[in-house]
């Protein structure tokens, strides 16, 4: 396989710069009393972002609900995403997607609210792709709990014989709500499970961005070249609550030792050190980055709290067809 090149690594070390600056962001503005239903990506920045990353700008993502990295990872502009969550009339969605968001222009698909049920859908954007015959492909993201659904199995089955264009991302970040995956899990690897679909099943560190792009690469030249859909298991964490509102209660349903543990894998951290290493970055180039990617976050906060709502009567505009 060919290397990856030194600016689609600093690529994404920017984003996931970017994407930790807004989960702080956000998570900040729900401190204050605003009402976001905010799932931190904080610990999971690597595979969304370096996932991405390995996407062509005409390529769809079917996301899911953990996070933003999907949307900072597209292409979304952090501005525009800030002003959807707070139902302002210069989001993407016009502010009245909320959480809920989706962007044509980008090919994100509509973030879900209930788990599972976009996986079936994206084996029906891959079925579309095949008819239109274009190389597009599908990146579809779910978390290790929506992975018991039937819906995962339904969606996974069909993309496999209809043979499409779909990358299937389970993020096992090893909990669903506050319940530990060993307790409701069949299989120690979901993707293991890639084997009763016929397809194949990879895992790959989801903590490391490296890693995750090489093997996203694999699965969606795959997929691209007609060879149908590949199940990949990123292995991560979240090192927050489930929600912005049980991120103080850490250790109520965890140990504290695995916590610990896992902030010792920091995806960002890693990245960052691999960059030095590799001599793609300087210290003082990295800082930069920082400093420009914190000031982004900041200006972006600015922009959505400046921003109007929509008037009363563009309220209703959109939300249904005739
Ligand atoms: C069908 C359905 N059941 C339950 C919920 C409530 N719910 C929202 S997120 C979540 C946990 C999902 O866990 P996982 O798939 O592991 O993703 P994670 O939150 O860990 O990223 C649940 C049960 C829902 N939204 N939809
Ligand atoms: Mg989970």
């Amino acid at each position: 396989m060919t290397a990856i090149p030194q600016e689609t690594l600093l690529k994404v070390y920017r984003n996931m710069v970017r994407l930790r600056f807004l989960d702080d962001k956000i998570n900040e503005m729900v401190a204050s009393g605003i009402g976001i239903t905010q799932h931190s990506t904080r610990g999971q920045e690597a595979t969304p972002v370096a996932a991405c990353a390995a996407l062509e700008p005409q390529d769809y993502v079917m996301p899911y609900h953990r996070g933003w990295g999907w949307a900072i990872g597209k292409g979304m502009d952090p501005k525009i995403l800030l002003a959807e969550l707070i139902g302002k009339k210069t989001g993407c969605c016009a502010g009245k997607g909320g959480v809920h968001i989706a962007d044509w222009n980008l090919r994100i698909m509509g973030r879900p609210g209930v788990q599972a049920a976009h996986v079936p859908i994206a084996a029906g954007v891959g079925l579309a792709i095949k008819f239109r015959k274009t190389r597009d492909v599908v990146l579809c993201f779910f978390g290790d709990g929506a992975s018991n659904e039937g819906n995962v199995h339904e969606g996974m089955n069909l993309a496999s014989v209809w043979k499409v264009p779909v990358v299937f991302i389970c993020e096992n970040n090893l909990y669903a709500l506050f319940t530990p995956n060993v307790e409701t899990t069949s299989v120690r690897d979901i993707a293991d499970r890639a084997k009763g679909y016929g397809i194949p099943g990879v895992v790959v560190d989801g903590n490391d961005a490296i890693a995750v792009l090489e093997t996203a690469r694999e699965a969606i030249q795959r997929a691209r070249s007609g060879r149908g859909p590949t199940l990949i298991e990123a292995k991560t964490y979240r090192m927050h609550g489930h929600t912005a509102m049980d991120r103080f209660h850490l250790g109520g349903y965890r140990p504290k030792e695995e916590v610990d543990e896992w902030e010792r894998k920091d995806p960002v951290l890693r990245l960052r050190t691999r960059l030095l290493e590799m001599k793609a970055a300087s210290e003082s180039g990295l800082q930069e980055i920082e400093r420009r990617a914190k000031e982004e976050i900041d200006g972006a906060e600015k922009f959505a709290k400046e921003s109007p709502y929509p008037t009363k009567e563009e309220l209703s505009r959109d939300t249904y067809a005739d």
